[in-house]
């Protein structure tokens, strides 16, 4: 359509023009006199006003992208991590400073404006992260994409610390309204559950083809939020999805006269969305959960489809433009959605069908911990999505069957192979359907990706060597160091320009500098001016007084065990000891002054990773009391960590703490954030570690431990912890410590299953194996401290081997080794 004399206010980008669309919004759209605003109703006004910056690039974008028929990426994700959009957006637009003006000019505080706001917490942790950071990539590199997800309204939970305990609170983030996002009440669309299925019988029917009916429904309500490109026009769109009672659930109760219960069930269908499930490891089983997945899966499919079919008039072309991304198993419903909507919708066969689903999607895998991998009871499946089930028995039928005429009847390894576990209560492997319906497969860092092929996968990598690959996970460098790090983002704009905001190689001129004294001298400025932000949090929130020029040794991530925070507190409690036993020798005390900080979220029901919190509050608080200890050791655990205080918190760090058992931390991407920032690693060679290492040069990385091989044959040979703690006088200490009582006096058996668990049970993720090499390493990081120039120069290499851990690489790997597409054109 053309419309003749549309005429509109395009919004003009001086400070004048801002100020006054910044008091339009204020007046027009938020309807608050200018003398009673609160700050949040400004920051509300200049949200919209900056929000109208975006509209007419992305309505070009969008147009452009139908105009060139691009083959589209949809990325499939339960989670995006987005935190905070303001000061991205700001940046993105490059208005900053100009935005800072205009509100200046009203008395209005920008910095202070921006704090306000609430983060989007639609994630756990890396696994939703790592979806905002594409989203980020694939708008910047002009890849035509869209993201699918949940409109979840209550995010990840807030945690308070309570008498060193963990305590939940619902993140209720929509109080204020969300002024990023576009409700789209039209774009709706039926998702059913429940039901039976009949056989399509009568002329006409295809063989195969089925009704699903008698089903309870959902409606799936769009809204979008647009995700700019930096540097470019381009733009995309995040679509999350809303549940919404159907009218007839309501009425049908209504007409009955039951007008409660037509509310109730109407509540009850629109929990659907209501709540993030707050677990990054244990899938819970909920049927909750199973509702989720396939309610945002349906809604996706049918909206894609919806999409091509306005420029197609059959399927033929569909995986030429169509490219829908599985971020782990947890989208995998869509896999037996789309066969269902081809086959019984719009009449395909089976095999035509098959074909195209193989064709469209690919899949990542975040995970090789068995707890994680998602498994859903043949029970629970045929009763929420009887028609899903048995389209995944058919594949499973099919495959099997085709496996068999290949090798002939191996029954061994029929079981393995089977999409159903049937060992106990029969189960569908959902990892398994997403690698037979995907033409690729990949890990997320060349360790994880290896270890894959080797363990989960092994038979589907013999049958399928092709589908498998790897892609090495990385961050967006607008988040993480423009808007993260102001000061070394000045700096670097300084010395080499702007331009590695959009090429993170670039950053690989610095690497001579760090043999000129004045860039040095102005690198550790840029660090300490972050350093004192970091210290000035601590002081606000926690009332502790840290000292800058104190090593700050970082460990922030999901508490969990497999991570090893229990390993950092071991090396903590071993410095407390040293600084103890030279006090009461009145020998002098030969240590760097460190700050150890932790933060971090352990699941609700995760007992061990609960108490590992405690345990850290604790030491925290019996170290800083102790007047014996003074400046050398501080440790504070930071509640509510979160991508807003990621930010603050990953440009003042010195030190890095990347201590996963090797074999177990898929990529990890804090890591990368952490040496983007100035910060050295102190890690194992786990998971993206590995290429740091290879990346910075093994002499500017601070690697210990065992490497998966050796756990590996560790493991196999019986792993005797009792032995090394019996043979370490100093291990032995520290733990016997920790059980007996030194930082809980008040109830002194409070740890007992913390040693236990490492002493007596085995000590699964080996911390008492890596122990002595990880302290023995910690002195090596005192020593390099001491030397302030070299400390910085090493920091200085580390930013400047950062460039291939921008999501950027990552985003164009994914665009032309899987998905195959082509970045739109802007006039
Ligand atoms: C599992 C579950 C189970 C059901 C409840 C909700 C839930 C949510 C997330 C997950 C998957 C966890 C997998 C994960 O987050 N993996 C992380 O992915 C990062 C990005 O690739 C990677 O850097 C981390 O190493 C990896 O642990």
């Amino acid at each position: 359509m053309t419309i003749k004399d549309f005429a509109y206010d395009h919004p003009d980008r001086d400070v004048a023009a801002f100020k006054r669309a910044v008091a339009n919004k204020l007046i027009y759209a938020v309807g608050k006199d200018p003398v009673a605003a609160s700050q949040d109703d400004w920051l509300n006004a200049t949200s919209q006003a900056v929000r109208d910056q975006l509209v007419e690039r992305w309505m070009m974008t969008t147009r452009a992208n139908y105009a060139q028929d691009l083959k589209r990426v949809y990325y499939l994700s339960m989670e995006f991590l987005i935190g905070r959009t303001f000061t991205n957006a700001l940046l993105a637009v490059d208005l900053y400073d100009t935005v800072r003006e205009a509100l200046a000019d009203f008395g209005v505080d920008m910095a202070a404006l921006s704090e306000r706001e609430p983060d989007a917490a639609l994630g756990n942790g890396g696994l939703g992260r790592l979806a905002a950071c594409f989203l980020d990539s694939m708008a910047t590199l002009g890849v035509p994409g869209m993201g699918y997800g949940i409109r979840y309204e209550y995010g990840m939970f807030r945690q308070r610390i309570v008498d060193g305990q963990q305590v939940e609170t619902p993140d209720y983030w929509l109080t204020r309204g969300n002024p990023w996002e576009f409700q789209r009440p039209e774009v709706n669309y039926r998702v059913r559950f429940g039901g039976h299925v009949q056989k399509r019988e009568g002329a006409g029917a295809v063989s195969g083809a089925a009704d699903w009916v008698d089903t309870h429904d959902v409606l799936a309500v769009a809204y979008d939020t647009i995700i700019p490109g930096y540097g470019t026009q381009a733009t995309n769109t995040l679509r999350l999805w809303s549940a919404r009672a159907t009218e007839e659930i309501d009425l049908s109760a209504f007409n009955r006269g039951n007008y409660m219960q037509a509310v109730e069930s109407k509540n009850h269908s629109e929990n659907v969305s209501r709540v993030l499930y707050p677990d990054d490891s244990t899938p819970s089983g909920r049927e909750l959960r199973l509702h989720q997945e396939y309610f945002f899966c349906s809604a996706s499919v049918q909206d894609l489809l919806r999409r091509y079919l306005r420029n197609h008039k059959t399927f033929d072309q569909l995986s030429e433009k169509v490219s829908i991304h599985l971020n782990d198993t947890h989208p995998v419903l869509a896999v037996p959605e789309l066969m269902r909507l081809l086959l019984d919708e719009h009449g395909l066969s089976w095999d035509v069908a098959w074909a195209h689903t193989q064709k469209v999607f690919s899949y990542t895998n975040h995970t090789l911990m068995h707890e994680a991998l998602e498994t859903w009871p043949v029970e629970m499946l045929g009763r929420i999505l009887p028609r899903h089930l048995q389209i995944i028995y058919d594949i499973n039928a099919k495959f099997l069957a085709a496996v068999t005429q290949k090798v002939g009847n191996d029954v061994e390894l029929m079981r393995r192979l089977s999409l159903v576990d049937e060992a106990g209560e029969r189960r569908v492997r959902m990892a398994y359907v997403a690698v037979l319906a995907s033409h690729s497969v990949n890990g997320v860092s060349g360790l994880h990706s290896e270890l894959m092929k080797q363990s989960i996968f092994s038979d589907f990598a013999k049958i399928f060597p092709e589908r498998f690959n790897n892609k090495t996970n990385g961050v967006t460098p607008r988040r993480w160091l423009a808007q993260a790090n102001p000061p070394l983002a000045a700096l670097l704009d300084q010395r080499i320009g702007k331009g590695w905001r959009r090429d993170l190689s670039q950053l690989e001129a610095l690497r001579p500098m760090a043999a000129q004294p004045a860039f040095v001298r102005a690198f550790r400025h840029a660090k300490r001016e972050n350093k004192l932000r970091l210290a000035n949090w601590v002081e606000q929130h926690l009332k502790i007084d840290i000292d800058t020029d104190a090593l700050f040794d970082v460990q922030v991530k999901r508490i969990h065990e497999y991570k090893r925070q229990l390993l950092n507190v071991l090396h903590v409690v071993t410095r407390y000891h040293r600084i103890l036993d030279a006090q009461a020798a009145g020998t002098p005390i030969d240590m760097v002054p460190r700050v150890v900080v932790f933060a971090g979220k352990a699941a609700s029901a995760y007992a061990m990773a609960k108490l590992v919190i405690r345990l850290i509050n604790d030491v925290a608080s019996t170290i800083n009391a102790d007047a014996r200890v003074g400046k050398l050791l501080k440790v504070v655990f930071l509640p509510n960590y979160s991508v807003s205080l990621a930010e603050v918190i990953m440009p003042a760090a010195d030190l890095s703490e990347q201590i996963s058992t090797a074999g177990t931390e898929a990529s990890g991407t804090g890591n990368m954030k952490f040496a983007l920032n100035g910060a050295l690693t102190i890690g194992t060679l786990d998971g993206a570690n590995v290429e740091m290492r290879e990346s910075v040069g093994p002499e500017n990385i601070f690697i210990f431990g065992n490497t998966t091989p050796e756990v590996a044959d560790i493991r196999a040979r019986g792993y005797q912890p009792r032995e090394i703690y019996e043979e370490n006088a100093e291990l032995k200490r520290v733990l016997d410590a920790i059980r007996d009582g030194e930082f809980s006096p008040g109830e002194p058996a409070r740890y007992q299953g913390i040693y236990d668990a490492l002493v007596n049970w085995g000590d699964h993720y080996l911390l008492l194996a890596d122990y002595a090499s990880y302290v023995a390493k910690q002195a090596e990081v005192d020593a390099l401290y001491r030397d302030s120039d070299a400390w910085t120069r090493t920091a200085i290499l580390n930013v400047a081997g950062m460039g291939v851990f921008s999501s950027d690489r990552t985003i164009a790997q994914y665009a032309h080794e899987i998905w195959h597409t082509k970045p739109v054109v802007l006039g």
